[in-house]
């Protein structure tokens, strides 16, 4: 049951714009860090450059998107908030870039990022002013793409990356747990709950290790790690 529908959303109400202003910024620094993301990955795999730059392309275009949403409904959107609410997975994937770990670069990118933005954006497109829908529901359908690409390549190489995989699970889910608590509280004043965000969270982050080959006892301790902070 949700504790809003659209009928109690005032999309123009000074509070529903104050909450808009963080949640778009967030949306707009994350597609953009997913495009310089991609980009990063096809240094590290060149061999699949064509397809990832494909990909960075289709992140600018979303951030170009959610431009066009905070503008319609005259929002500016914070984004040194944004920047600070991404800065510690930002540096997290940037130190794994410098190494040269791909398996830690994608689980970040096309596993947490892209499984965190599914779950985000389906939970918002039932409550999201008529121009933000259309533009969320085109998005979404590009993110599983995105999630699809990681899952394909870890699978290929899930032996040797087991090990890599469980470590960066281990350093980076509890970021993901601190992000979804920082942005609770406007994400209800956009008609959306943290149990909701969490449940479809790990169901797209849950069903990505299973495709990659993980068991389903060891997908229940990777997923709780650090869920208790949550
Ligand atoms: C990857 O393609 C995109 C990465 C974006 C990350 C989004 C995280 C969203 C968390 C905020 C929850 C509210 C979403 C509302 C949607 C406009
Ligand atoms: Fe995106
Ligand atoms: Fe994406």
């Amino acid at each position: 049951m949700q504790p809003f529908n659209t009928a109690t959303l005032d999309y123009n109400s000074e509070v529903y714009k104050d909450a808009y202003s963080r949640i778009n910024a967030i949306v707009i620094e994350g597609e953009q860090q997913a495009h310089d993301n991609y980009m990063d990955i096809a240094q590290l795999l060149p061999q699949h450059q064509e397809e990832l730059t494909r990909l960075a392309k289709m992140e600018y275009r979303h951030r170009k998107g959610f431009e066009s949403c905070g503008r319609n409904l005259n929002v500016t959107p914070d984004m040194e908030f944004a920047r600070k609410f991404f800065a510690q997975l930002r540096e997290n994937f940037q130190k794994a870039k410098a190494e040269g770990k791909i398996a830690t670069c994608l689980l970040i990118q096309a596993l947490m990022i892209e499984a965190f933005a599914i779950a985000a954006y389906n939970i918002y497109i039932p409550v999201a002013d008529p121009f933000a829908r259309k533009i969320t529901e085109g998005v979404v359908k590009d993110e599983y793409l995105h999630l699809n690409f990681g899952e394909e390549w870890l699978k290929a190489h899930f032996q040797e990356c087991k090990g890599e995989l469980e470590e960066a699970n281990r350093q980076n889910l509890p970021l993901v747990w601190q992000m979804l608590n920082r942005v609770e509280e406007d994400a209800k004043t956009l008609g959306m709950t943290k149990e909701e965000l969490i449940e479809d969270f790990l169901i797209s982050y849950g069903d990505a290790l299973a495709n990659i080959g993980f068991s389903t006892r060891e997908i229940m301790k990777m997923t709780s790690q650090g869920l208790k902070g949550a």
